[in-house]
């Protein structure tokens, strides 16, 4: 039986890469923090005792600022792969923590591959590292695929390039088979809320269900490259699959505005908007009652914007035999609108079912 371990395993990825995994027959082994609340929520079906699964799958307390801790669990449990999924992810928040940014997502990916050097682990242990799209941030070609040159404009971005060459260079320098995923933005009903797409769904499903009034959003022109994480968590496991250590583009190929999201989500829960005014004068009105349901809140623009990302999935495509449209936009839409709206409905809080 194969040993995964993951960092970051209560996130929305760390969660459903567990469930990819231990389907697969793998033990999973997860870190967590500590958390004065529960934090468990989204693996919380994974602990259920009569599931043949939970028999397979452990969770350890660690921080990716902790060497020693980091050090220990590695040696203990000496994984046949490691996905490093632990990160400070908030793009905007980034701004604000940039320090702390840099430790836990650039110097806790160098304390993973330390780890696995130190402790002789080289040639058993494979290791994928979480990159992303943002290392793109203000773009040099479109569609960004391996080779674009990479300009990353928050500290998020920076800490995350960090991480991606620290990986790349200790597959050099060492032989490891440490590759990076550049994973362009994926969503689900898994999806932290305070990220654009889950703010929009849960609004969307409360404004519906008559429990909000409206919606606040930054800006509604960013262009993204949105997928499915379910997708996504699989292309993670066929990286570390592959017969070479090699670096991937993962991506849909298509890219839509924030605004375009947020039309279809309405229309999805049967609110049709329309509209109005230019840049921070900009609202949606629900053409049906007039009422304003999306306004624009300069408090959610970013200090430095990315403005546009395409993934160009070729390489995956062709190489890992990856199919990056296996939900379409539409699809991935519809699922989290009709997910959060049987949520609001039910009342409970947007995690605490997983
Ligand atoms: P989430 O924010 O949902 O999950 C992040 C995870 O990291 C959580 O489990 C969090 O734990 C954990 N974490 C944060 N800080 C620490 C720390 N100091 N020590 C240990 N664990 C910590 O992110 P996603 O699941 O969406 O993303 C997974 C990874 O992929 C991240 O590295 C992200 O940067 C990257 N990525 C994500 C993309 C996306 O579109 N989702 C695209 C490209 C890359 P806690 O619950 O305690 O905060
Ligand atoms: P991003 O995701 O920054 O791409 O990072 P996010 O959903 O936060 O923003 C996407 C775009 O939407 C615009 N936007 C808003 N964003 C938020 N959060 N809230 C708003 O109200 C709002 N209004 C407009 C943003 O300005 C931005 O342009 C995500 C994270 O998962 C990273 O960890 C990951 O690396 C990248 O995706 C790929």
């Amino acid at each position: 039986m194969k040993k995964a371990l993951i960092t970051g395993v209560n996130g929305q990825d760390g969660s459903f890469l567990s469930d990819f995994l231990l389907e697969k027959g793998y033990e999973v082994h997860g870190i967590i923090r500590r958390s004065s609340s529960f934090n468990t929520g989204r693996i919380e079906h994974l602990y259920i005792e009569e599931l043949k699964s939970s028999e397979n799958f452990y969770i350890h307390y660690g921080d990716m600022t902790d060497t020693s801790n980091i050090i220990r669990l590695i040696s203990e449990i000496k994984p046949d792969e490691i996905y490093n999924l632990a990160a400070m992810s908030h793009v905007k928040v980034s701004f604000e923590t940039p320090e702390y940014t840099a430790d836990v997502d650039g110097i806790g990916t160098l304390r993973i591959l330390e780890a696995v050097r130190i402790l002789g682990l080289e040639k058993k242990t494979r290791i994928y590292q979480a990159s992303t799209s943002e290392l793109y941030g203000k773009v040099q070609e479109v569609p960004q695929r391996e080779t674009t040159p990479f300009y990353p404009r928050s500290p998020y971005g920076v800490a995350k390039l960090y991480g991606y060459w620290i990986t790349k260079n200790y597959r050099e320098s060492y032989d490891m088979f440490a590759v990076n995923g550049i994973l362009f933005n994926h969503e689900s009903e898994r999806r932290g809320e305070t990220f654009v797409t889950r703010k929009i769904t849960m609004a969307v499903a409360r404004i519906s269900n008559g429990k909000q009034d409206k919606l606040l959003l930054g800006n509604l022109d960013a262009r993204r490259d949105w997928g499915y994480a379910k997708d996504y968590v699989e292309c993670m496991w066929l990286i570390l699959q592959h017969d070479t250590p090699e670096d991937f583009v993962i991506a849909t190929g298509e890219m839509h505005t924030v605004r375009e999201f947020a039309t279809l989500a309405f229309k999805h829960a049967g609110i049709e908007i329309e509209w109005q005014g230019e840049g921070i004068d900009e609202k949606g009105f629900d053409v049906n009652t007039g009422e304003i349901v999306v306004e624009v809140n300069p408090e959610y623009f970013r200090l430095a914007e990315v403005e546009q990302l395409l993934g160009d999935p070729a390489k995956a495509k062709k190489l890992l035999g990856w199919n990056p449209t296996a939900t379409s936009f539409e699809e991935l839409v519809e699922i989290m609108v009709t997910h959060d709206c049987n949520l609001v409905k039910q009342e409970k809080s947007a995690i605490s079912e997983y």
